[in-house]
Order: C-alpha cells, then sequence, then structure tokens
C-alpha cells in the first residue's frame, strides 16, 4: 500500500539490477533504472495518469511505459518475471547486500558459482574472492561487513514504509462499520527512526467486524493470530501489524499501554502503585475498592497520575516523567513552525525536478524561504562547474519576483574532504547566501581524522550547516567513527548548525545524538535534502526526529524569522 509510484520505482529498479545480473546490456539496464529513479520522484500520482501522461515523465518511453501499464491494469510484469525466474533466489539476496549489487553479485557466480549467501561468507573467510579479478581490495571484508548490517538491521521496517502502511490501514479500518476510533500507536506513534511491526488500536462496541476486515484486506499475506481482542496478520512486504480492539470507553487508558514504550509504562505503573492504584490497558483503577477512576482519555489518565499530557514522541523514559513532575517539558518544535528548507536539490546535478518545478512545490507548502543547495564539484558525477552554480543563481535571482513571499536563498552542498577542506575558493563561496557541508567520501577513516574532518568544517567561516553529519544511512552504511561530543563543541562554538536530515533511509543526526547535541548549546535545521518534489514531504520524519531530541522551536534555526536566519547565517 505504499505510493503507487514507489512501488513501480522499486519494480523497474529490480528490472534494471536484474538485467545486470544476467549479464544483459548495460545500457538498458541503466535505462531501467533511471525511469525507476524519475518515476519515483514524479510529482503525479502514476494511477491519474492515462498511457500519454505516462510517457511526459521524463526517461520513460514506449517500452518502459507499456510495462508500468501492464503492472497497473494486471498487477505484474510479465518480462520482470521471466528475468525473476531465471536467477537463483540466493543470488538476489547477495545482489542487495551493501557494496555488492547486480554486477558483483554475476561476477561471484561466473566466477565462483556462487548462488547463496552462506557460500559467499565461506568463501570471503577462506580468502577465495581475493582470487576474483576485478572484485577489488578489501571487497571481502566490506561484503561481510555488508552482510552484518543487513542482519543488524533485524528486519525493521523504515518509518516512511510504515506510516504510509499505517495511513492506508487506518483509514481501511475506520470505514468498517462499529469503528468509532482508529489510530496506530506503539513505535510508529513514538516515531522510532524503524519499526519492528505495527501496532494499531480500534475502539467498537463489537470487535468482530473490525477482525474480519483487516483479515480480507488486499494487503494482507498471511493470518497470524485471530481473536476477538487482538488479531496479527502479516503484509506482503513482510510486516507485521497487530489490531486491538477495546471498548469505547476505555480507548485512553489502551492508548496509553500500546502506545509505550514498555519502558515509559514501567514508570507510569510503578506511580501508580505508589497512590495505591493500579494502570493496565482497561484504566486506572484504585487497588483496594477495585474501581475504575479513569480509562476514556489519555489526558484523564496522565493528570490523574498527577502528570501534564505527555507527547509521545517523548515516550521512552528518557527523563520525560521526571521532567514532567517539575513542569520542565520542552514545547516540542512542530511540523508548522519549519518556514523554510535549507537543503535542497534540483536536476542542476543529481535532483529530479528542474528549479522552477521544485520552488512551485515549495512556495505550496507555503513556505517564508527555500534554498537550493545542489552539489559542489568535487563530488565529480555531479559535474559542477562556477558557470553553471552562477547561472542557477541568475534563474533564481529572475525567479524571485515570481515568488513573492517565499525568499529564494542560494547555497551549494559542499564536500568535506579527508582533511576537512571544502571545494572552491573562499572568494567563490562568499558569494553563495550560506553553504552547507557533508561527509560524501572516506567513510571508513579513524576516528581521529574524522573529528578533526568535521571539526575544521565548523570551523570554516564559510560552512553553516553540516548536512546528515554521520552518514548513516539505515540498514545500509554505519555512521562513520567520529568523536561527537568534540563535534558538537566545535558547532557551538563557531554557531554552525547541525543538520537532521529528514530522508527517511538517513534521520541522521538520530534522536540520541540530538539529545546530547542540545546539551552543548548546538542549534539544528531540520532539511529534507530533498532530490525531488515528494521528498518535500519527508519533513515530518525530521520533525518526529527533532521531538524525540527534545526539541524546541528556539533550537531550530529555519523555525526562525528571515532576518534572525539571515543574521545567523552571515556571521
Ligand atoms: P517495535 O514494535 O519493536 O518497534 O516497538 P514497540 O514499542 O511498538 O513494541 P511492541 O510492538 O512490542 O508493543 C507495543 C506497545 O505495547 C509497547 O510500546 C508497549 C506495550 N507493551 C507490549 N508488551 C508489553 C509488556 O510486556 N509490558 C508493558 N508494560 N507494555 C507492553
Ligand atoms: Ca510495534
Ligand atoms: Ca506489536
Ligand atoms: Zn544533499
Amino acid at each position: 500500500m505504499a505510493r503507487l509510484n514507489d512501488e513501480v520505482e522499486a519494480l523497474l529498479q529490480e528490472y534494471s539490477d536484474l538485467i545486470l545480473l544476467t549479464g544483459g546490456d548495460a545500457y538498458r539496464a541503466r535505462s531501467y533504472q533511471k525511469a525507476a529513479r524519475a518515476v519515483g520522484g514524479y510529482h503525479e500520482d502514476l494511477a491519474q495518469l492515462d498511457a500519454k501522461g505516462l510517457l511526459e515523465i521524463p526517461s520513460v518511453g514506449r517500452s518502459i511505459a507499456e510495462k508500468i501499464t501492464e503492472q497497473l491494469t494486471t498487477g505484474r510484469i510479465g518480462a520482470l518475471e521471466q528475468l525473476r525466474a531465471k536467477v537463483p533466489g540466493g543470488l538476489r539476496e547477495i545482489m542487495a547486500i551493501p557494496t555488492v549489487g547486480p554486477k558483483k553479485a554475476a561476477l561471484i557466480h561466473r566466477e565462483l558459482g556462487i548462488s547463496t549467501v552462506e557460500e559467499l561468507v565461506a568463501a570471503a573467510r577462506d580468502e577465495r574472492l581475493n582470487d576474483v579479478h576485478g572484485l577489488g581490495e578489501r571487497s571481502a571484508e566490506n561484503i561481510l561487513h555488508g552482510i552484518e548490517q543487513l542482519r543488524q538491521g533485524g528486519g525493521r521496517t523504515l518509518l516512511n514504509v510504515a506510516t504510509e502502511l499505517a495511513e492506508a490501514l487506518v483509514g481501511e479500518l475506520s470505514q468498517v462499520r462499529g469503528c468509532v476510533r482508529c489510530a496506530w500507536a506503539g513505535s510508529l506513534r513514538r516515531m522510532r527512526e524503524t519499526v519492528g511491526d505495527l501496532d494499531i488500536l480500534a475502539a467498537a462496541k463489537d470487535s468482530t467486524a473490525l477482525m474480519a476486515a483487516i483479515t480480507e484486506l488486499p494487503d494482507t499475506a498471511e493470518v497470524l493470530v485471530h481473536g476477538s481482542t487482538k488479531t496479527s496478520i502479516r503484509t506482503g512486504s513482510g510486516l507485521q501489524v497487530d489490531l486491538r480492539v477495546v471498548r469505547p470507553e476505555d480507548w485512553g487508558a489502551a492508548l496509553v499501554y500500546f502506545t509505550g514504550s514498555k519502558a515509559h509504562n514501567i514508570k507510569l505503573r510503578s506511580r501508580a502503585i505508589k497512590a495505591g492504584l493500579k494502570l493496565s490497558e482497561y484504566g486506572l483503577f484504585e487497588v483496594e475498592s477495585g474501581a475504575k477512576l479513569v480509562s476514556r482519555t489519555e489526558q484523564e489518565v496522565y493528570e490523574a497520575l498527577g502528570l501534564p499530557w505527555i507527547p509521545p514522541t517523548l515516550r521512552e523514559d528518557r527523563g520525560e516523567i521526571e521532567a514532567a513532575l517539575d513542569g520542565g517539558l520542552p514545547q516540542l518544535v512542530t511540523e508548522r513552525d519549519i518556514r523554510g528548507d535549507l537543503h535542497t536539490h534540483t536536476d542542476l546535478t543529481d535532483g529530479l525536478a528542474p528549479l522552477e518545478e521544485m520552488l512551485t512545490a515549495a512556495a505550496e507548502r507555503g513556505y517564508a524561504y527555500y534554498a537550493v543547495t545542489d552539489h559542489a564539484p568535487n563530488l565529480s558525477m555531479q559535474r559542477m562547474t562556477e558557470e553553471k552554480m552562477l547561472a542557477q543563481r541568475e534563474q533564481l535571482r529572475s525567479l524571485g519576483e515570481h515568488f513573492g513571499r517565499m525568499r529564494l536563498l542560494h547555497g551549494t552542498e559542499l564536500n568535506i574532504d579527508p582533511d576537512g577542506e571544502v571545494d572552491w575558493p573562499a572568494e567563490f563561496l562568499a558569494g553563495f547566501d550560506f553553504c552547507v557541508a557533508s561527509i560524501h567520501s572516506h567513510f571508513r577513516a579513524d576516528r581521529e581524522q574524522q573529528t578533526r574532518r568535521l571539526v575544521r568544517a565548523c570551523e570554516n567561516p564559510h560552512v553553516q550547516i553540516i548536512g546528515h553529519p554521520t552518514t548513516r544511512q539505515l540498514g545500509r552504511r554505519p555512521a562513520i567513527d567520529v568523536d561527537l561530543n568534540a563535534v558538537y563543541a566545535a558547532c557551538a562554538r563557531t554557531g554552525t548548525a547541525l543538520e537532521i536530515n529528514a530522508s527517511p533511509s538517513r534521520l541522521d543526526l538520530g534522536d540520541e545524538q540530538i539529545l546530547a547535541a542540545r546539551r552543548h548549546g548546538v542549534r539544528f535545521a531540520v532539511n529534507t535534502d530533498a532530490h525531488a518534489i515528494p521528498h518535500l514531504d519527508n519533513l515530518r520524519y525530521g520533525i518526529g526526529t527533532a521531538q524525540r531530541g527534545w526539541l524546541t522551536k528556539d533550537e531550530v534555526v529555519n523555525t526562525w524569522p528571515l532576518t534572525r536566519l539571515r543574521r545567523f547565517l552571515r556571521h
């Protein structure tokens, strides 16, 4: 139930990978890959497009459009299924290991006859991979590391995937007769960066219709438990969903219980016990008389425990109950507080949409300002030049008038090199409104070097924001090894903001790091790093992460009015 565009993107990408894996034409594979990205980033929903509309998507030609139509009308792509049938399942798993990919998977299969992950691990340990010409140095080490990464991910699901599924499920279940309320709870409501399973809560006098409904949804692949208070299913993509149905009058107590976290609940329960009370998913009760005190709303439950309502993003037992008791809960930053995005791309580099389309979409969000920060030349595949950057600045200036209310800022995303230096001479950097600087290479340098690298970038007077500071990619690439406390201190000292990159595969900085950084007095920028129009909507995940880091509006520079922001960016 992901967005149709994302589904088709995944299928076209798989097709491209399978072409390479089966030794097909690299040029053809590349054209499917380009089409995949274009479909994923396209601003219109595929479901709304006719055959002619499909051909207007960049990089989508007749043959690809036909495959998309086939998927939309029959739910399958015959050519893709034929290719899938040709390739052993294990080889497709190998291809998905970070740093491997289809070309190396094909090479390993051809040279060593390996077609399962287990065989690959054995070959890496026996140093047999070193003999394969074209694999490159350290590949055995990288491959073992990649497998470890995948296993550590432990089958958890990214926040955006879970959110989109939950929205669809809650939408469907809310329509069922007798459903009084329906919402998601669990780690998704707390907006953890990944979720283990989905917890959906519904209120109804009689649960029968709801329990039947969830087992009959098109996305339901398997029914794990089917009962009158709880039903669990597994979706086609393997995610487990638990549906609990409670009586409408117990909604509040059940929502507290199933939102968790477990540690937060335990603290609440021990508070109840001290007051001679018992807290469960059915309500707050007097132990002695067994009388129910409250259960209807979350507010009432917290109040009866002597607490203000605590936002779900704080419910991790990281001091929120103590803070609530002495009136010290933070006034959390919200999506509405954000006045502009300070890290975005266009098709001048690796973005998908032209400048004007990105600006139009940003203006529709009601932003007061918006920064375009395309990549700088040292990320060489982007082929950036001074001339191109200056031409973009001209274009931005002339478009400024069309976007009257939204002020346009011209920035760039610099590359922090292994020594902490960045692209372009200082005079050229001075021409930007501000610069984001990020690490895009040498992820495995040692701790001392990474620390020096980031601290030097902070000290650069032309760098105002550090982009995706740890460079982690959830389930794919670990954070760099760095002394973050030294970086936080440098940020506070030099007035450099740390980014909270809202891309759901990054969420970087993460919640725990934000908590530590704010103790140093660091400022933050919640940015989408949008490479396409739909990515602008990822802001919500960055805000969830910022809230989990206890951030208030004042600590986030892109909630500030433009004059205050400009002062911060100039110093
Ligand atoms: P997840 O699914 O691993 O991302 O994390 P959660 O927090 O969604 O955990 P889950 O799905 O096992 O349970 C959902 C909520 O239900 C959890 O946050 C708190 C509550 N819960 C589940 N089991 C227990 C328990 O044994 N004791 C208490 N106090 N609460 C529980
Ligand atoms: Ca859960
Ligand atoms: Ca669960
Ligand atoms: Zn970027």
